[in-house]
């Protein structure tokens, strides 16, 4: 079973970056036990959950842009994640510095988080996901959207996420009622190609 070694590295490495910008801290989230990292995390590193710190747009509408974290799930076996996830669905946790509720992303062992604009001009940015995952550099890219207090997923697509390259470029506005993903799929003579998906909100 191939491993990736880029991943391995980035589910290895606790990466906690504190804004100052944000209404919330992620130090805040954690006194309250929001965020639930193991019981020894400052002992024993094996345990620690990492989480990746992501800056996206304003998602609240109050003029700030905000900071995603990327919770990945626990494994069973920390140091052989390869084990599996203590839940079956391998749901990461993303939440953010602002009052808004988190996104729970199944099959997702500690992907990224983008800022793809607000694409229906609402004044909540949307978020591109790009989940990680065990193996395989075939997955999906999501969009979510905050609307009426809650979260979306607005569209996906099948995605080749291995490669070096800004995939905020993935997403592309129609017009405020609608967007594409530019995604990856073989043709018959198994080359990648993109393809476009549209999607309405
Ligand atoms: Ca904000
Ligand atoms: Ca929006």
């Amino acid at each position: 079973m191939a491993r990736n070694p880029s991943l391995i590295h980035s589910v290895v490495i606790l990466t906690v970056v504190f804004t100052v910008t944000t209404c919330f801290t992620l130090e805040a989230n954690i006194r309250k036990g929001d965020i639930h990292l193991a019981s020894n995390a400052n002992t024993d590193t094996s345990t620690v959950q990492p989480i990746d710190t992501f800056f996206v747009g304003d998602i609240n509408d109050d003029g700030k842009k905000d900071t995603a974290f990327s919770i990945p799930p626990r494994f069973i076996n920390p140091e052989d994640i390869f084990e599996g996830c203590t839940d079956n669905l391998c749901h990461t946790t993303i939440r953010f510095s602002c009052a808004v509720d988190s996104i729970y992303d199944r099959n997702n062992i500690g992907g990224s988080v983008f800022d793809a604009g607000d694409l229906n001009e609402d004044g909540h940015a949307e978020i591109i996901v790009l989940p990680a995952w065990f193996q395989s550099c075939w997955g999906r890219i999501s969009v979510y959207s905050y609307l009426d207090n809650h979260w979306k997923e607005a569209g996906k697509t099948t995605i080749y996420w291995c490669l070096d390259e800004d995939y905020t470029q993935r997403v592309i506005k129609k017009d405020r009622y609608s967007f594409a993903i530019l995604g990856d799929e073989l043709d018959d003579n198994g080359d990648r190609i993109q393809s476009e998906r549209l999607f309405k909100f």
